[in-house]
């Protein structure tokens, strides 16, 4: 069993510096980047995360776990997402407005790249003016939107609203998820389904453009 101990304590006191040796530790080890990602990285940001909720820890600090996380995911990356397939679908994704939390958004986007989807990423605090030109402009068959802060769930809702507005909501299919959203906020709003975590996001994208085919 491997000892992911190093991992989670540079992931946690985010030391970025550290954490490109570790992880290349780990795969010349034979860890598979599954395991990385769900024994070494996200342990380490529960931990900080607590800290963060007990006011052990502040800002400054889980930005540093954050950035260490992402340098340790671009790493997996290829692993994760394997060889990819051909194209099956476009989607854009991006966290709403107001929320610049960008793990859990990229995590699914790597699911969906490894899952053959065109992935249009449009980064972290995304208006619904920018979501909607985006729409237009890459023609997508998925909405993928993340939001990881209560205050900021219903801007998911104020996206479905401005592409009902812009006369888009009947192209594209809406998906939603983040932390604090449920399958019955995603019901209320009228998004086209939730998903609790990148593989299902993965999933239930493939099963939604299958339906429209
Ligand atoms: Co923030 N933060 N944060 N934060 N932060 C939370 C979310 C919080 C729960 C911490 C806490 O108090 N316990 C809390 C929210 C409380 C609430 O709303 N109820 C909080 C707060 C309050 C804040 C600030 C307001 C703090 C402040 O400034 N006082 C501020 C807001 C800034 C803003 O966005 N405007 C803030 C800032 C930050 C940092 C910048 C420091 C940093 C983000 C860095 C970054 O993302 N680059 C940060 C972090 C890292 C966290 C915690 C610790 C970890 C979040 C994370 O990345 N988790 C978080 C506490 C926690 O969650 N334990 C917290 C790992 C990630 C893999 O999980 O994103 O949930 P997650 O994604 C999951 C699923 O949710 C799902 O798939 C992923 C797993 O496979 N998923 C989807 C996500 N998006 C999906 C989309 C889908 C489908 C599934 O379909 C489209």
């Amino acid at each position: 069993m491997y000892d992911y101990a190093d991992m989670i304590s540079a992931v946690e006191k985010g030391r970025a510096r550290d954490i490109t040796a570790l992880t290349e530790s780990a795969l010349s080890a034979g860890e598979t980047a599954n395991n990385i990602l769900n024994l070494g990285l996200l342990p380490g940001m529960e931990n900080i995360g607590q800290k963060f909720s007990e006011n052990k820890v502040f800002v400054p600090e889980v930005m540093l776990a954050a950035r260490t996380l992402n340098i340790a995911l671009d790493k997996i990356r290829p692993l994760l997402v394997g060889e990819g397939a051909k194209p099956c679908g476009k989607v854009v994704i991006c966290t709403v407005n107001g929320d610049r939390h960008d793990i859990g958004k990229n995590l699914v986007k790597m699911m969906l790249e490894g899952s053959g989807f065109e992935v249009f990423d449009l980064g972290v605090s995304v208006t619904e003016e920018k979501i909607v030109s985006a729409v237009r402009e890459h023609k997508p068959d998925i909405v993928a939107l993340s939001a990881l802060l209560t205050t900021t769930m219903k801007n998911q809702a104020a996206v479905i609203d401005a592409l009902s507005a812009a006369g888009l909501r009947n192209d594209v299919k809406v998906i939603v998820g983040g932390a604090p959203v449920t399958e019955e906020f995603a019901k209320s709003i009228g998004a086209d389904a939730y998903t609790k975590d990148a593989t299902s996001a993965a999933a239930v994208a493939k099963k939604l453009v299958s339906q429209t085919m």
